[in-house]
This record gives structure tokens, sequence and C-alpha cells, in this order.
């Protein structure tokens, strides 16, 4: 059992349904985002910071035994902005770490690290990366920085692309990409229990018949998602449009963050 695991974003969706299930991990969270949020309880200690304040960072990850970090942009958007949270946010949160001792990390990565691979592709951990925007580009990088800092330092990431974490799929391309929080939750746990970690790629979905993504690179890890996103097939079919084959969007795995066009200014 972890003593202090610490959230980032812990204010965004994935922090506010994760943060009620952790007690299994972890006697207490220190929880941290931009702006004042409201606390689940004793439990949850609040600590309020820019990723991008180095100083805010080393005081934030002191103490920490653990780290599951979601703060970020979590979009496409301008570089700029990407810069700030997702490329130095991240390089801040590594230097911090191996100030505080070398927490394990939990590292959002997102599909859209490999966003234009086709759909007709089956990926796994050491298929080529294809970002699909800055955005992307920016978790590849962060997953880059989390090898490097493993490579040479021996800090232990889980380097996890995560693929729609919702409670439900809310679209077709979720049948492929769905991540039940059950399983994001389970995933989280094995992450700070095994013995071992290293710097592995996994991918952050359920169990889905139509999914893209091969786990065994990371399988003697022993985490086995559980959800399948079928079951809610006869429900998207009854209410929302089936997508048009031919579209940007349909034929690539980063979906319409792969039809969109580039965000320049
Ligand atoms: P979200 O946008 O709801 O939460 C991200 C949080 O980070 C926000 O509360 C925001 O205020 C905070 N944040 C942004 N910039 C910051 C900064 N400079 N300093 C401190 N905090 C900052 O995103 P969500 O959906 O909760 O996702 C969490 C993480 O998981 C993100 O890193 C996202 O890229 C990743 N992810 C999420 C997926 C999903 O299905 N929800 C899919 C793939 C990746
Ligand atoms: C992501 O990386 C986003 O953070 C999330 O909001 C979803 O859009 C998800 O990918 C997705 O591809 O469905």
């Amino acid at each position: 059992m972890l003593e202090k695991l610490l959230i980032t974003g812990a204010a965004g969706a994935l922090g506010k349904m994760i943060r009620p299930r952790l007690q299994k991990i972890a006697k207490s969270l220190r929880v941290s985002d931009l702006h004042e949020f409201a606390l689940n309880g004793d439990h949850e200690e609040l600590m309020i910071g820019d990723l991008v304040d180095t100083e805010f960072m080393n005081r934030l990850l002191q103490d920490c035994d653990g780290v599951v970090h979601l703060g970020g942009i979590s979009i496409e958007q301008p570089f700029e902005p990407i810069l700030q949270a997702n490329v130095i946010g991240i390089h801040n949160l590594y230097q911090a770490a191996k100030k505080a001792g070398q927490p394990r990390i939990l590292f959002a990565s997102s599909n859209h690290a490999i966003g234009y691979h086709s759909v007709s592709e089956r990926l796994d951990a050491l298929s080529p990366i294809m970002p699909d925007g800055f955005y992307g580009v920016s978790k590849v990088f962060g997953e880059a920085m989390a090898s490097m800092y493993f490579n040479k330092e021996g800090q232990e990431t889980a380097i996890v692309r995560i693929g729609s974490c919702f409670p439900e799929p809310k679209d077709h391309r979720m049948l492929s990409t769905w991540f039940s929080p059950d399983d994001f939750i389970s995933l989280i746990e094995m992450v700070f229990k095994v013995e071992t970690l290293g710097c592995p790629i996994i991918y952050g979905a359920s169990n889905n018949d139509e999914g893209w993504w091969d786990n065994s690179k990371t399988e003697s890890l022993g985490w086995r998602p559980k959800d399948n996103a079928e079951e809610f097939r006869a429900k998207l079919d009854a209410t929302i449009p089936k997508p048009a084959p031919d579209d940007i969007a349909t034929l690539n795995q980063g979906g319409s963050f792969a039809a969109a066009p580039l965000m320049t200014k």
C-alpha cells in the first residue's frame, strides 16, 4: 500500500472518476490542479499550482511514493499552450520526481500518439509512433521523456496510451477504443503493486471485440482488462448515426483528431 499517491489533473474528468476508488492503493492522496476544487474527504490533500512552475512541482512531488500524471492539455490545441503544460510540464514532473526519490509514475499518454495508423492495423508497443496533431506530438514527447529517465536514471513509468475512458462508449469508434473506468482502476492497481515495472508502453483499452491494440508485449505484468464495448453496440446503433466509411475520421485510429485541420495561428 502506498503512503501518499499524487494525482495531477485531479479536478479533470479522469481525476474525478478515479479518486474515490483508490483506497486499495494508497493511504492518502495528494490532489492537484490549476484551480481550487472540492475534496472527497480528509484523506485528500489539496495543492493548487501549475505544472509549468518548477518550484511548485518540486514541492508537489515531495513525500509522494507514487504519481498518476493526468494533468495537462487533454485535447488538440495550438502549439503554445501544449508546449507549456505538456512539454515543459512533463519535464518539470521528471525533474521533481528525481529530487523526490523517484516515485513510480503512471503517465496518461494517449492513443493520439499513434492516431494516424489505419483502423485496419493492429498495433503493439513496438509500432511506430504516428501522432495526429500537436497534442499527440506532446504525448510522444512525454513517452520519450519517460523512456529516457528510465534508461539513464532508473525512474519507472507506466506509459499508458489511453483510448477513450468514459463511463460508456459515446460513438462507434469507441467500440474499438473504449477503456472502462473499472479496467482503468485495475490497471492503476497493477502499476503500483507489481514488483518490477520498468517503463512499459501499455494500451489503455478494455477487452473490446473490435480493439486495435495488442498488449502482448506487457503480458507478464499480469493486467487483464475485463470489459467489452460490444455490449453497447445495440444502444449506439439505435441512438447515433453510423459513421461514413470513407471519412478520414473513420479511416484513422485517432478519429476526429486525425481529420481536424492543424491548429496553427
Ligand atoms: P481533463 O482535461 O478533464 O483534465 C486535465 C486536467 O489537467 C484539468 O483539470 C486541467 O485543469 C489540468 N491542467 C491543465 N493544464 C495544467 C497545468 N498547466 N498545470 C496543472 N494542471 C493543469 O482531461 P481528462 O479527460 O481527465 O484526461 C486526463 C489525462 O488523460 C490527460 O493527460 C489526457 O491527455 C489523458 N487522456 C485522457 C483520455 C480520456 O479518454 N479521458 C484519453 C487519452 C488520454
Ligand atoms: C484523448 O486523448 C482525449 O483526452 C479524450 O478526451 C478523448 O478524446 C480520447 O483521446 C479519444 O480518443 O477518444
